[in-house]
């Protein structure tokens, strides 16, 4: 059976962009695949943070992977620092990465030019790690958003390097990214993508938001001048993003929904909208709640699925370190 691995920082509030581009993908690999969806807590600490939200969202991810339809009877589910070994890999692709391929990442210049001085080192290496938690578990396939194509790329090409080296040892793994929705972009910037870490919550939709507020951020979401609903990313991002969003959730093409609201104007698309978003959000919404209100079930789901990961990342490690020659 081929082997399925994806991850989300526990930075933030889960949104409609992360379970678009990477939860809904994991909900269906979980039935054809061998799964593994984890929350990347060390990856959290390579911007500054706080050590209390960390704990916070830690739960919080983990209840809205469980929400939105990752099923722990399908999938191992963990956490990524209970298993040491994604930091050991991590040193040792460290060291077979070239200082030029580190630096052409573009998320870490974004981030890097966010933080100016202040972006750590760790912050240079995250793709490092990323790389070692997909090798460590022989994965297949990587369910993600656009954003982090390059980076599996990196770990391909690590794979492929480490086995020329010191032998067979890692899978090659691929990327697994949707045609469309790979990508939402904010809803008060449609040039930047929607982000768990924006300044403003408006650009985003959380899956943990109200009636109200989903309703809200929907009214005010950047469209343009034009007035009709229209598909056309590159000059229309704004209702483009809106029709891709809606597309997503409800199943039906852009060109149906252009169609359905011809002569009609954005006012009555995003009422619309709004009602899809609040029909989709409020089950995961209330189903978040429950499972937060007892910590001790996500606690006990969290180290069952760490201590099966544990299992599988002991063992490469073991061939990691005959390969290299360090195990006496
Ligand atoms: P942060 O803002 O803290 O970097 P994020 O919102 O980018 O967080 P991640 O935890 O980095 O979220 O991403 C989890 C998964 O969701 C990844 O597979 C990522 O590619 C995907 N993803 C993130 N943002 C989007 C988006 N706007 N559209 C589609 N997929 C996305
Ligand atoms: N960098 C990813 C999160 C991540 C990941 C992974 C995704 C860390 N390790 C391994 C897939 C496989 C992000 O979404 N920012």
């Amino acid at each position: 059976m081929q082997r399925s691995l994806s991850a989300i920082q526990p930075t933030g509030v889960v949104h409609i962009g992360n379970y678009i581009g990477a939860i809904s993908q994991f909900v269906k690999l979980q039935d054809e695949t061998e799964a593994f969806y984890f929350l990347v807590d060390y990856h959290a600490m390579t911007v500054p943070f706080d050590p209390k939200e960390l704990n916070k969202n830690l739960l919080q991810v983990a209840a809205t992977y469980l929400a939105a339809g990752v099923d722990p009877t399908k999938a191992t589910i963990f956490q990524q620092s209970q298993v040491s070994e994604h930091t050991e890999l991590a040193w040792i692709l460290a060291c077979l990465t070239k200082m030029g391929e580190a630096e052409r990442m573009t998320q870490f210049k974004d981030k890097a030019s966010k933080h100016a001085e202040r972006a750590s080192v760790g912050l240079f290496t995250y793709p490092m790690l990323m790389a070692a938690d997909i090798l460590l578990y022989d994965t297949n396939i990587v369910p993600i958003g656009d954003d982090q194509k390059q980076h599996v790329e990196l770990a391909r090409d690590l794979a492929e390097r480490f086995n020329k080296m010191y032998g067979e040892t890692f899978v090659v793994p691929q990327p697994m990214i949707k045609k469309t929705g790979a990508r939402i972009m904010a809803l008060d910037d449609p040039m930047k993508k929607m982000s768990k870490s924006s300044v403003s919550p408006k650009g985003y939709i959380a899956l943990s938001d109200d009636d109200k507020t989903i309703a809200k951020k929907i009214r005010s979401a950047q469209t343009d001048s034009v007035g009709t609903v229209g598909y056309d990313p590159n000059h229309r991002p704004g209702i483009s993003n809106l029709v891709t969003i809606c597309s997503e959730i409800t199943g039906s093409s852009p060109a149906q929904i252009i169609k359905e609201f011809e002569g009609k104007g954005y006012k009555e698309f995003k009422e619309v909208l709004a009602q899809v978003l609040i029909e989709f959000i409020a089950p995961i919404r209330t189903h978040q709640a429950e499972l937060l209100a007892d910590k001790g079930e996500l606690v006990s789901i969290l180290n069952n699925g760490s201590a099966r990961a544990r299992e599988v990342a002991e063992k490469k490690m073991k061939q990691v370190r005959s390969a290299l020659g360090i195990k006496l």
